[in-house]
């Protein structure tokens, strides 16, 4: 399959790397700090002044909920006043949207699930809010539009049968896509796959259930996946791993960066604040593979941090990004590590093993004495992934 990504329009500069278009949720700038422990401890800030800091940053653009910018409970007057003077900002900026998503996760209504709620009048009423903000969407020039699954699933896995949900979301996204076709929108679906958090058990739980999901649709083409460094790791999964995957299907439309250690609850730390050499694996990937999406942070500041610790947070998570891709170039350039990527026969797995070869040639290379003859080599792996080290370490 082809490792290709559709090349995207205006790359402007991030944080001193051109050609990194870096986005912040406006629920990451804008988190409190709020804990299942503990209320806020930092102010709410306003989308707008969001926005004009972020540019200021250096941010390509920005990503959204439509709660995030619509608190709950608006009236349709209010809500265009408040989405035109969002559109002023972008405008008076140049900021774009990443992504734009919908909030089905957050009002009570949506405590059993969304769009897989056993209560049909609820999944009815989560399609219709997603329609309300693909609307919205499409007004502000977002190029994806994102489904985070965050309640769709269960505790008590008895009361919701799996196959029954899988239906109901298909449904929902098969609702949803021919909506956009209908209204004439150009935008793409991306799923965002977690394992658990805020639910039990959550559908579609890693990269590699959704990617399959997305082949039951009606509109595969429509649909690609978001993963989230924390969901997959959180899985206990190589994020690297699951960002091929998503690359080789040509399914990887957006991405969600931050950092996490496995075996923990939902970290959401700053892009790079942990496991520096997977972080590294998978910015080289995103290079070598060609991404030109955006590269959304979906992270927030520690919750110890004041206002001005949020900007370093922000810088932090540019910054660590645009060094890893400078690491990742210069690793690829190093005449020592091509050695040693020859050594260990990397170029030689992209190359087909099979070339219209005789089966009995085949059948007789599976001789055992060959096979002793093929276990005799060594593959370099320590002498590579030391080379990977000192160049993260910098002494190279
Ligand atoms: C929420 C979640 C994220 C999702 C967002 C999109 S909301 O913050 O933890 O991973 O990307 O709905
Ligand atoms: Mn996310
Ligand atoms: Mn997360």
């Amino acid at each position: 399959m082809a490792a290709t990504q559709p090349a995207t329009s205006s790359a402007t500069t991030g944080d001193g790397s051109p050609g990194h278009r870096f986005t912040f949720g406006l629920w990451t700038v804008g988190n409190p700090g709020r804990d299942p422990f503990g209320g806020p401890t930092r102010a709410e800030v306003d989308p707008v002044a969001s926005v004009h800091k972020l540019a200021e940053l250096g941010a390509w653009g920005v990503s959204l909920h439509d709660d995030d910018l619509i608190p709950i409970g608006t009236d349709d007057a209010e809500k265009e006043r408040i989405v035109a003077r969002f559109k002023g900002a972008l405008d008076e900026t140049g900021l774009g949207v990443g992504m734009a998503t919908t909030n089905l996760f957050g009002h009570p209504a949506f405590k059993d699930g969304a769009f897989t709620s056993n209560d049909r009048g609820v999944r009815r009423a989560a399609i219709g809010k997603a329609m309300r903000f693909i609307d919205v969407a499409a007004q502000l020039g977002a190029e994806v539009y994102v489904f985070w699954g965050g309640r769709e699933g269960t505790e008590v896995g008895v009361a919701k049968d799996p196959r029954d949900a899988l239906e109901r979301y298909r449904e929902a996204i098969n609702v949803l896509s021919q909506y956009v076709v209908d209204q004439g929108y150009d935008l793409r679906f991306a799923m965002e796959p977690k394992p658990n958090e805020p639910r039990g058990d959550i559908f579609l739980p890693t990269v590699g259930h959704a990617l399959h999901f997305i082949e039951t649709l009606d509109r595969p083409e429509m649909v690609g996946v978001n993963p989230e460094f924390a969901h997959e790791t959180m899985a206990g999964l190589s994020f690297h791993h699951a960002i091929g995957h998503a690359l080789w299907a040509d399914k990887l439309f957006h991405i969600d960066l931050n950092s996490q250690r496995i075996g923990r609850y939902d970290q959401d730390f700053r892009f790079g604040a942990e496991d520096l050499k997977e972080t590294f694996l998978l910015v080289r990937a995103l290079q070598n593979g060609g991404y030109a999406g955006p590269l959304a942070f979906d992270a927030h500041a520690y919750r110890n941090e004041n206002a001005e610790g949020v900007w370093d947070f922000a810088r932090g998570c540019m910054a660590t990004y645009s060094l890893l891709a400078e690491r990742a170039r210069h690793f690829d350039s190093l005449p020592e590590v091509q050695e040693a990527l020859a050594a260990a026969s990397t170029p030689e797995l992209a190359l087909a093993s099979v070339d219209g070869d005789d089966p009995a040639a085949l059948k007789a290379e599976a001789e055992w004495s060959n096979l002793d003859a093929l276990a005799e080599r060594g593959y370099f792996n320590e002498r590579l992934d030391q080379l990977l080290v000192e160049v993260l370490l910098g002494v190279r």
